[in-house]
């Protein structure tokens, strides 16, 4: 099975990154988690990127706050894809990434997903994974109908409290 790889820009990120890492491990998807820098470190992300797909990878998950160039760094080196994740903060609301992850010029895409989605990054590289892998489709399917589960759930509960009170 093809792993995922989690990259955050710093370990100011892990908060966010922690949240698509639950979603992996509970798909039991392989993964790796990094920090690397486009601007700190740019020689260490083009190095990880210009090999991500020799050393198993199938998509990539770069979460960046600020000057957000980190997605779009790494998808400029590899033809993987990439799923960019805006991090909030305290500044300007996480607007500053999401607009410096998503607006990439063509031919060089980075599918972009909420501010702080990471959780979506992963769901979503599960699905580009799922592809291509029927076993990891059926577990997808299992994981919606939880969640369809889960609303209904809720919808019983939401309507006994009211029929209670008429
Ligand atoms: C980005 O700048 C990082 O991804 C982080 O979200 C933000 C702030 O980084 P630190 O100054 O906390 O290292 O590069």
């Amino acid at each position: 099975m093809k792993k995922i790889a989690i990259i955050m820009g710093s370990g100011s990120d892990l908060p966010v990154a922690e949240k698509a890492v639950s979603v992996l491990q509970k798909l039991n998807i392989p993964f790796v988690v990094r920090v690397m820098s486009a601007h700190r470190t740019p020689e260490a992300v083009a190095s990880f990127a210009r090999g991500a797909r020799d050393e198993g990878f199938g998509t990539v998950i770069a979460i960046a706050g600020k000057a957000a160039h980190l997605a779009g760094f790494i998808a400029a080196q590899t033809r993987l894809p990439v799923i960019g994740v805006p991090v909030k903060s305290p500044d300007l609301g996480g607007l500053d990434a999401l607009l410096a992850t998503v607006q990439m010029p063509s031919g060089v895409p980075v599918a972009t997903v909420a501010i702080d989605g990471a959780a979506n990054a992963a769901w979503l590289a599960a699905r580009i994974l799922a592809a291509a892998d029927d076993g990891l489709a059926a577990r997808l399917e299992d994981e919606a109908r939880l969640m369809a589960g889960d609303v209904e759930a809720k919808d019983r509960e939401v309507r006994g409290k009211w029929e209670e009170q008429k």
